[in-house]
């Protein structure tokens, strides 16, 4: 059994951890250790890997089961599971996707549990990710906004109405696989037990029940107080970070504070997800 160090990296959440080499088999006892670092601290960096493509989708099966990912020319070929998240526009111009808060796949009717981030290529300074804790913002929501979405639920879209970051245009194939779906507002964690709040500034795209100009006024009070930076962990990668969040409890950002003419390369995975309760 390796005996390896878990750190907690800041007050907010995210912990570090050391002395584990994922190359090497793992025991039961590891893997147990891992699935509840994740939900003791909601994000884990383990430091100094070596992941092939391959491996880093091997490593994902640990903790649940690797998405195909649909959009196709986003994967590398034949791995349909890892997603190069690159720096890149098709036409090669320097861009930061991703770049406002959210959390992944809220745009399925089972987003994805976990996202998995290992760095191929990095700019020199910079170029990390943001996340917020949204078990802190829960609980920290005042009462009148707190009262008005205890039971709510929203309409999430691949391309909603009141969309941040730039998304792929979809085919029209894609698009029927991609109908809106809808999530409750406060959602409550399957293993933690603990209520968060569960929204995706990029794809929501109106609070069922109310009329647009109601529930953009909602929206608005309640993404100013989720996004203060009480609530907020920056991660800097280094080469080698294996960087894991779960997406049930926390949303997250590229920094998009770099000299992005310097490439950037990631490869993501993320896992099958449940219905969001
Ligand atoms: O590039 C990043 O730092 C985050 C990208 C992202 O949001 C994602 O891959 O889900
Ligand atoms: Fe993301």
């Amino acid at each position: 059994m390796a005996d390896f160090k878990i750190k907690s990296l800041s007050n907010v959440m995210g912990a570090e951890i050391t002395g584990l080499d994922l190359n090497n088999k793992l025991s039961y006892e590891d893997k147990q250790k891992l699935i509840k670092a994740i939900t003791d601290h909601l994000i884990i960096c383990i430091k100094n890997q070596n992941l092939s493509a391959k491996k880093l989708v091997e490593i994902s099966k640990i903790f649940g089961t690797p998405k195909k990912y649909f959009v196709k020319d986003e994967t590398i070929e034949n791995i349909p599971e890892v997603i190069v998240v690159t720096n890149r526009t098709k036409d090669n111009k320097p861009a930061v996707y991703a770049s406002h808060w959210h959390t992944d796949d809220s745009y399925r009717d089972k987003p994805a549990t976990l996202t998995f981030i290992y760095p191929e290529i990095l700019p020199e300074n910079g170029g990390g990710t943001d996340f917020i804790n949204c078990y802190s913002v829960y609980n920290d929501l005042p009462s009148k906004i707190k009262n008005k979405i205890l039971t709510s639920r929203a309409i999430h879209k691949w391309q909603s109405r009141r969309n941040v970051s730039k998304v792929a245009k979809l085919s029209k194939e894609q698009e029927l696989e991609t109908p809106p779906v809808d999530h409750p507002l406060i959602r409550t964690h399957p293993m933690s037990n603990k209520k968060s709040v569960y929204i995706n500034p990029n794809r929501i795209d109106y609070i069922e029940g109310l009329n647009e100009i109601e529930s953009d006024i909602l929206l608005d009070e309640l993404y100013g107080f989720s996004f203060q930076e009480k609530y907020q962990y920056s991660h800097n990668y280094e080469k080698g970070d294996l960087v894991i969040w779960d997406n049930r409890c926390t949303m997250h950002k590229a920094n998009s504070d770099y000299d992005t003419s310097q490439l950037r390369v990631m490869h993501r995975v993320m896992l099958e997800g449940e219905k969001v309760f």
